[in-house]
């Protein structure tokens, strides 16, 4: 800071009295990595702002590049620091996280501060469940900008047609800007910077099956049962919180769920899976040892006056570990050893913004959580700190506290973890899912433009409650949600305690039928899928991608947001979908289940001239073997060529880390009118030969299919005309 700043600085603190606003000059701004800059303005203070979103601290590769055009400018009002960056020319917005509105996010406006939101009621949908302070620019010709505001403070975000402005209600903190040809690339850059998912366990990718509760476990053996008779697809049972005595966290109800073991052999048996809830808050209860065990080991949130907090959730009044210190996420991980040892496979931690029942104070003083005072006493990497700044973090810092206790109790299998709260980087740690919908066609279409834009800032692995929550489901509903949604990153339907039936036969035959198809599609596809996820897990690039991927320079395909992606190669446009708005090119139509194209409720699936979509066949759950065989749909482009990976391995465990997978390559062309497919590369070591002894393909061409069979070895020919 220069004297004449000072100056200034100094006339404008002592001149308007009350108001101390002031410009902020940058300190330091350095290259940290391929088109990405960290600016940090004079007074930042990691003590003040810790960084919860980075997943390490970057370092300085050079200078910033000649020519750089995108400078934040920051300033501090009343204390509290903003910063905002001008845009010029005509930029397409994205991001923001999970978010109600449309996908293009020009204009738009939310606050970051995690919130319980039913029906995405509160403030209109401005303020949900998770803080996403990033935003993503799609500038004319396709190139792109992203903006990393790296800050946990409670904060807005918004633009108007020349500025993006980050507003906090705290201290100064580090900007990242990432300036690269793509949008594509862009998210790569935000993945260097804040990770990428784990590779997600095969069966995680099936369907999941959820209720609020199904409660006793008899219940749970009968849905699973219903599943199987009536060959439905199906790979996962969910917990909901009636399966604990008494809502206490890491207990099972003595008489509903009285031997969790012997449920979870059963599931087990049935080649189904079980996550079960978890959340935050933990009973005040002297009798109970988890309580005990917490205040003996200090680990609770106190107030400014050194007493427990204690805040209202399910089991009446609860504490809350304060997951700020190291000490106290080392005694929550260690909770899980004991609880995943009765064969548990998957975690989900609910209630983690945190929220708190305050509606017996008057409406003007309900916070929904914790008074923003309330200290945290951090430790290690993060200062002491208020709840305003770490309360957007605690669901991130409860989930790798979680994610550490699940990998410590199961050290051989890859972990799932599902949050409802979360931060911009904690797609490190575990999945989500868009919180409590309504059963209406708006959430329903909602539910694609949230999934997208979670896919455009970091989060590739999300979902809504495919049927919605709250409120009653008719059979129509369900059907085209679940007629799209089967193509969602994570498949799940969900039912709030006192609706309807919400399963997939709970509906009358015709849906049923309809559910049945939707869920032999996904299954189908499961190859294709597992294989996005790879691509995710070692890129950051969404499962789940916008239209506009198709082509970032085609202006028309900005704002569609009712037809999605696949990667690039595969569109999906829902049965709701009226008119929307595709790519140009090649796009054929395919069909991967009988009659899948005569039910009105399926989504049409189209592949992109140019690619291979791996298809496995239809399964009941992943514990069958799904690849062989393996087909592989075709769809050439105007030179007659396609290409496409499918990536493969054990489905679970960690082998793959040491070279036990396959990705393998797949090439065809087309010659007079033979079309010739054949593997043209392979990685990893695994034995894919073993595995996959049979290769049929489908090319699609002009509307028809021409098929033909062969192996890795030999490859496949396809006569077409
Ligand atoms: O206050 O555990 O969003 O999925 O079924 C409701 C009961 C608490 C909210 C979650 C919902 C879950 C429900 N939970």
């Amino acid at each position: 800071m220069n004297i004449r700043k000072i100056t200034l600085l100094l006339f404008t603190v002592f001149c308007i009295a009350g108001i101390r606003a002031a410009d902020v000059t940058i300190q330091r701004s350095t290259l940290v990595g391929n088109g990405i800059v960290e600016f940090i303005p004079t007074g930042f203070d990691k003590n003040k702002t810790p960084s919860l979103i980075l997943k390490e601290e970057p370092k300085s590769i050079g200078n910033v590049p000649a020519g750089w055009s995108l400078v934040p400018e920051f300033t501090v009002v009343n204390n509290k620091a903003n910063a905002k960056l001008k845009i010029s020319g005509d930029v397409s917005l994205y991001g923001g996280g999970e978010v109600t509105g449309p996908l293009l996010r020009n204009g738009q406006y939310i606050k970051l501060w995690n919130t319980d939101t039913g029906a995405y009621g509160v403030d209109g949908g401005k303020r949900l469940y998770q803080s996403h302070p990033w935003v993503m620019g799609v500038r004319r010709d396709g190139t792109a900008f992203g903006i990393i505001f790296d800050s946990s403070w409670k904060s807005e975000l918004y633009s108007n047609s020349t500025e993006i402005a980050f507003n906090t209600e705290g201290a100064l903190f580090r900007v990242y800007i990432i300036d690269r040809e793509s949008p594509q690339e862009v998210l790569k850059g935000l993945a260097e910077l804040t990770g990428t998912i784990q590779m997600p366990p095969m069966w995680s990718l099936g369907y999941h099956q959820c209720r609020f509760s199904y409660t006793p476990d008899s219940r749970v053996r009968e849905v699973a049962e219903t599943f199987r008779a009536k060959n439905i697809p199906c790979d996962v049972l969910w917990m909901d919180i009636d399966y604990m005595d008494g809502y206490r966290v890491f207990t099972f109800h003595p008489q509903n769920f009285p031997d969790p073991r012997a449920l979870n052999d059963d599931l087990h048996k049935k080649g189904f899976k079980s996550v079960y809830m978890i959340d935050p808050g933990v009973k005040v209860d002297n009798n109970y040892s988890i309580y005990q065990s917490g205040k003996a080991n200090d680990v609770w949130v106190k107030k400014p006056n050194g007493e427990e907090y204690h805040g209202k959730v399910w089991p009446g009044d609860c504490t809350f570990p304060d997951f700020t210190m190291p000490h106290a996420r080392k005694w929550w991980a260690g909770l899980y050893k004991d609880f995943m040892a009765t064969g548990i496979d998957g975690v989900w931690n609910d209630m983690n913004e945190p929220a708190v029942n305050d509606n017996e104070l008057p409406e003007n003083m309900r916070l929904g959580t914790m008074p923003y005072e309330t200290p945290h006493r951090g430790g290690g990497d993060l200062p002491a700190g208020p709840h305003l700044l770490y309360h957007n973090a605690y669901g991130r810092l409860m989930v790798e506290a979680s994610l550490d206790g699940i990998k410590a109790a199961q050290p051989e299998k890859r972990p799932f973890l599902l949050t409802r709260a979360n931060l911009l980087g904690g797609q490190r740690y575990a999945a989500t899912w868009t919180g409590d919908n309504w059963a209406g066609t708006e959430h329903m279409k909602l539910s694609v433009p949230m999934s997208l834009t979670l896919g455009l800032s970091g989060q590739p692995y999300s979902g809504p409650d495919i049927g919605g929550f709250l409120n009653n489901t008719s059979g129509e509903l369900w059907a085209e949600w679940l007629g799209f949604g089967v193509f969602l990153p994570f498949v799940r339907g969900h039912a709030c305690a006192g609706t309807n039936d919400k399963e997939p036969w709970a509906f009358g035959p015709e849906i049923e039928k309809t559910s049945r198809i939707a869920l032999e599609r996904r299954y189908r596809l499961l190859p294709f899928f597992y294989t996005l996820f790879y691509n995710s897990h070692k890129t950051g690039l969404p499962v789940m991608s916008p239209v506009f991927f198709a082509n970032p320079k085609d202006l028309r395909l900005r704002t569609e947001e009712e037809a999605f992606l696949l990667g690039e190669d595969m569109l999906v446009v829902p049965s709701f979908a009226k008119n929307p708005t595709l790519p140009y090119g090649i796009w054929e139509t395919v069909s991967l289940v009988n009659g899948d194209m005569q039910d009105k409720y399926q989504a049409t699936l189209k592949v992109r001239g140019g690619s291979i979509i791996p298809a496995g066949k239809i399964i009941q759950n992943t514990t069958e073997k799904s690849f062989d065989p393996l087909t592989l749909i075709v769809c050439l482009n105007e030179q007659g060529k396609a290409t496409g990976k499918l990536y493969t391995d054990a489905g679970e465990g960690w082998s793959f880390e040491c070279g036990d997978y396959g990705l393998l390559t797949f090439t065809a062309e087309r010659n007079g009118n033979v079309v010739n497919i054949r593997m043209s590369n392979k990685e990893g070591k695994r034995k894919i030969e073993k595995e996959i002894k049979t290769i049929n393909a489908e090319v699609l061409l002009n509307g028809k299919v021409y098929k033909g069979t062969g192996s890795l070895k030999s490859g496949i020919k396809v006569t077409v005309n």
